[in-house]
């Protein structure tokens, strides 16, 4: 949604100082008075705008809520979340993409909302999304890859987490295989990665990222409590979700561009420091076998690799991971 207004934001972030009615309805073509509409919504939505005589305006704040024009205002990126669609209360954000994507929106929509109710992990599982207190957002990809890659975007979105919790939070986050971002071992982040595929090529995917910012304690179900955990608990700090949508979407838009340019080894690399358990001993169950082996790294195709004290290595594709005892089990 390239609208007049998000335009207009864009115009007034960019400048330095005020910016004239004049210019912006030049820059814009629209009236004068049209300009002075957009700025009577912009102030509706929050924004405080400063307007003066001569000089023309300026935004003094932007509101502390998520909105398109918020998330826009101030977006650090040349082709991810241009086209961006905001909801208050969805199902999930899963859903409403997989619909944009069949009406043909292009390869960097982005979907997110403040509430979801049917809010959706791996395997139908539900994942909880309370109003205001996370992150629920779906990103709509249109890459020129072969099915079989599609896992390496769950493993690329993890790093970018990984980076940008470390980064702004300054908490310690590690990658636990495939698809959890844990910090303390507690799960703050899970990645669903969706795809639809035709003739061995992709025709898009949609990539779910839930993350947990903004929840206390006791605002974690009861039933989570002992897995789950948010980037509030955790660091200590509240932190406004439109700043760290930007972060993340400008983190990403880089990864994704150096991955597509360059392959993906600097993605294996950066997912390799921060893997959960790699390098140590683990006890990995499929449906064939039990036995104990040490977690080696990621390969390109997504898979995990373990070496067995044989020195034998396997790559695993489903299994389920566990250390210590009653500890917290990977699948
Ligand atoms: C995931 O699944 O971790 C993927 C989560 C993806 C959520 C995003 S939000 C935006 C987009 N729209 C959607 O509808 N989904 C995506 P999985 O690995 O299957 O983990 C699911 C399990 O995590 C559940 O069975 C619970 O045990 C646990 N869980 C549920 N809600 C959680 C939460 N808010 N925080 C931490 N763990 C949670």
């Amino acid at each position: 949604m390239e609208s007049t207004r998000n335009r207009l934001i864009q115009l007034l972030d960019k400048a330095d100082g005020y910016v004239s009615g004049q210019q912006l309805s030049e820059q814009l073509d629209i009236s004068r008075t049209a300009v002075w509409k957009h700025m009577k919504e912009l102030e509706k939505d929050g924004y405080k705008i400063e307007a003066l005589q001569r000089k023309g305006y300026r935004i003094l704040s932007s509101p502390n809520k998520v909105s398109g024009n918020t998330v826009q205002w101030g977006l650090n990126t040349k082709w991810l979340g241009h086209n961006l669609y905001h909801y208050e209360e969805v199902n999930s954000t899963q859903e409403i993409a997989h619909q944009l994507a069949k009406q043909g929106k292009p390869h960097g929509t982005v979907i997110i909302a403040d509430e979801q109710v049917k809010g959706k992990g791996r395997m139908s599982r539900p994942w909880h999304s309370p109003k205001g207190k996370g992150i629920w957002m779906s990103i709509l990809l249109r890459p020129d890859l072969a099915p079989v890659q599609a896992p390496q975007l769950t493993l690329l979105a993890a790093t970018v987490l990984a980076e940008v919790f470390a980064k702004v939070f300054k908490v310690t986050p590690q990658i636990k295989w495939p698809n959890d971002i844990l910090v303390a071992h507690k799960k703050v982040s899970g990645i669903l990665t969706e795809m639809q595929a035709e003739h061995d090529q992709i025709q898009y995917v949609v990539l779910g990222i839930g993350i947990n910012v903004n929840q206390n304690e006791d605002e974690i179900p009861v039933d989570l409590r002992h897995i789950a955990s948010s980037l509030k608990v955790e660091s200590d700090q509240e932190c406004s979700i439109t700043d760290t949508i930007q972060d993340l979407l400008h983190q990403f838009e880089i990864t994704y561009d150096q991955f597509m340019t360059q392959g993906f080894q600097h993605v294996k690399t950066v997912w390799e420091k921060y893997g959960y358990k790699i390098g140590e001993q683990v006890t990995i169950k499929t449906m064939r076998k039990e036995w104990d082996a040490v977690l080696v790294g990621i390969e390109p195709d997504g898979a995990l690799k373990a070496r067995d004290i044989n020195g034998e290595e396997e790559k695993l594709y489903s299994a389920e991971i566990q250390w210590g005892k009653g500890g917290y089990n990977a699948k």
